[in-house]
Parts: structure tokens; sequence; C-alpha cells
């Protein structure tokens, strides 16, 4: 016996790759509802590559009843009116905005992290899922505070235009074709030309002069990992379809050498360490995408503080950066909570 399962926003980039990993990890599901905004109602979307068609339906008239989990991947907007109503409804919601990540009564989880926060699901009947660039560095950080206690962390991201949503690929895709062609377009999705350059601008500016991309960064970050690590951040969007980088600096407690570091994150769980110390012995976000680890590069030890690291780390930004976390915390409510069978 499986669960009934509804994905919200199932035509967006994420909601398309929740589908995607939902069929690819075979999700024990007895019925999949596809739901959108009345924009996308009637329209067809696979369920994974299984050749299985699910008609979107409105999300204004969606019954609720009778569901066990909503993946909702359609922002803040639509999770504000409709989790609570589903929530309400007896289905445990699954969101991917940042509308809920911070109030303490609903758990922010990264399974590798901090699975133990699942039980608190049932005070609100919702959960949250991090932001794409918290949850990649989380899993990445996770291990090494294990060894040697993460004091501070000093992290820049290169983001890919996906993060952005279709519209932000097609932004870069129009944008580098026009430049060729020599008829260049004004910006639209982002603030400067995006083909061919780079802007240290991701969300809303904040009153400190940090974005709130830097801020989710700091207080996520503390909220799965330890509230004590201190988290500075700078990010910063880059001319990639998927895949976001982060070159990450890292300062600890306790002594742990980069052997050590790279022993740890070898056999750690999500994540994925190439690091071979030379030409190409590294990732690329163009070699993460389409895939689920959290990849670590460039492991070494930074001579300039005491206790110091520095690497690099990659992750497909649609897959555990939303839909294949979203997936994993519904296998461990699954697991732990809401038994089938
Ligand atoms: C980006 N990280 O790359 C953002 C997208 O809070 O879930 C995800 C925003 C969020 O633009």
């Amino acid at each position: 016996m499986g669960y009934r399962v509804v994905v919200v926003g199932a035509t967006g980039n994420v909601g398309r790759e929740v589908m995607q990993v939902l069929a690819e990890r075979g999700f024990p599901c007895d019925e999949v509802a596809a739901v959108a905004s009345s924009r996308s109602q009637g329209s067809e979307v696979e369920f994974g590559d299984t050749g299985k068609m699910l008609k979107c339906q409105n999300i204004e008239y969606f019954d609720w009843n009778g569901w066990d989990i909503a993946l909702f991947a359609a922002g803040s907007g639509p999770a504000k009116q409709y989790a609570p109503k589903a929530a309400a409804a007896g289905c445990v919601v699954i969101d991917n905005s940042s509308l809920y990540r911070m109030e303490p009564d609903v758990p922010l989880i990264v399974p590798e992290v901090n699975p133990e926060a699942i039980h608190d699901y049932s005070k609100r009947n919702i959960i949250a899922n991090p932001n794409c660039s918290t949850a990649q560095l989380v899993v990445a950080l996770k291990p090494l505070h294990d060894a040697a206690k993460i004091k501070r962390v000093v992290v820049s991201t290169y983001q890919s235009v996906s993060g952005a949503g279709k519209a932000g690929m097609d932004e870069l895709f129009e944008q580098s074709r026009n430049i060729f062609v020599g008829d260049p377009t004004e910006p639209v999705k982002f603030t400067k030309q995006i083909a061919f350059n780079v802007i240290p601008h991701i969300d809303a500016f904040l009153d400190d002069g940090s974005t709130k991309e830097e801020w989710k960064m700091v207080v996520e970050t503390k909220k799965i990992l330890d509230p004590k690590v201190k988290v500075s951040a700078t990010c910063v969007r880059v001319p990639v379809f998927v895949g976001h980088s982060e070159a990450v600096n890292i300062e600890f407690e306790n002594e742990i050498s980069a052997e050590q570091a790279q022993d740890i994150l070898r056999e750690a769980p999500g994540c994925m360490l190439v690091d071979k110390r030379e030409d190409g012995g590294y990732i690329t976000p163009v070699e993460a995408a389409g895939d689920s680890a959290t990849y670590i590069s460039r492991v070494r030890e930074d001579p300039t503080v005491d206790n110091g690291l520095v690497l690099w780390c990659v992750s497909d930004n649609l897959r555990k950066g939303a839909a294949l976390n979203a997936v994993q915390i519904a296998e461990l409510l699954g697991r732990e909570c809401l038994k089938k069978g």
C-alpha cells in the first residue's frame, strides 16, 4: 500500500523535477495528482519518464481530503493560500518556498543533516524545504561539523539561472543568442545582463546591505545545522543553466587536516568527493546537473586562520536544492511517521 501524493506547481521547473524524482526513486505512490494554477489547468505533465501523463487540476477547486502528502513547488503565494488548507485536511505539506522555513513550529529539514526534526511535522502538518544554496552547503558541512566543530563559514555562491525559474533560463538563452547575432536585448528577469556576465544580487535587498538570498543562507544553516555556527554569505548569479557552485571557507574549533576532511567527505551521506588536485580533477556544474549528489572538490587547508579549510561544493539546484530534498523528506516522513501497509 502506498501514498496518495499531490504535486503542486507541477508544470514549473521544480514541479517537473519532483515528478521525475518520485518516479526515479520508486516512491510508493498509489495515486499522484498534478495541481497547478488555473493557467495550467488541463495541460499534461509526464510522471517521470514513465510515459504516464497526468492532467493538471486547478488548485482553486482541489479537494485535499484523503491525500497523504502534498509537495508544494509553487512559490510563497500559493503556499500561503493553500498549504494551511491542505494541512487542515490532514495532508502533510512539504513546501519548497521560503514562507514557512523560519517559523519555529515548522521543521526545516535536510535528511542527511537533521532527520530527527521530522517528528515535529505534526505541529502544523507543514514541513519546509530549504533554499537550494543552503541545502548543498549543509550536506557538505554536517560531517565536518561532527568531526571538528565549525565556528564560522564564509561562503560565496555561483548560482545558476534555473534558480530563478524557467524565465531565468529563457533570458540567458535568448540574451546570449541576441548578443551573438548583434541584436542585444534589455534584461527583464534579471536586473543586469546575465549572458557573459555575473550579477552579485539574488532576491531583495535588506536594510543592512545584504540580500534576502544571503540572509536565507545564514538563518537556514543555523536552523538546520547549529545555531552557534556563524555564516557570512555573498550570493552571485552566473550564466550557468543548472547547478549551483559554492566556494566555502570554514573555521573550526578543533584541528582538522585537508586529508582528514577528504576521508570524512568520501564516506559522508549525500556527498561525492572528486578531488584529484590535477587538471580537470574537480567538479563543475555542467557535470553535476541531473545528478543527486553534493559534489565536493578542491579541499585544502587555509593557512591564514587557525583550523581553517577551504572547499568547492557543487550540486544540481533543482534536485538536491529542491525536488530531491523534498522527496527525501517525504521518504523520511513515510519511514518515521506515516507508515503504510
Ligand atoms: C535562486 N536559491 O537560485 C534561489 C531559488 O528561497 O527557495 C530558490 C529560492 C528559495 O534564485
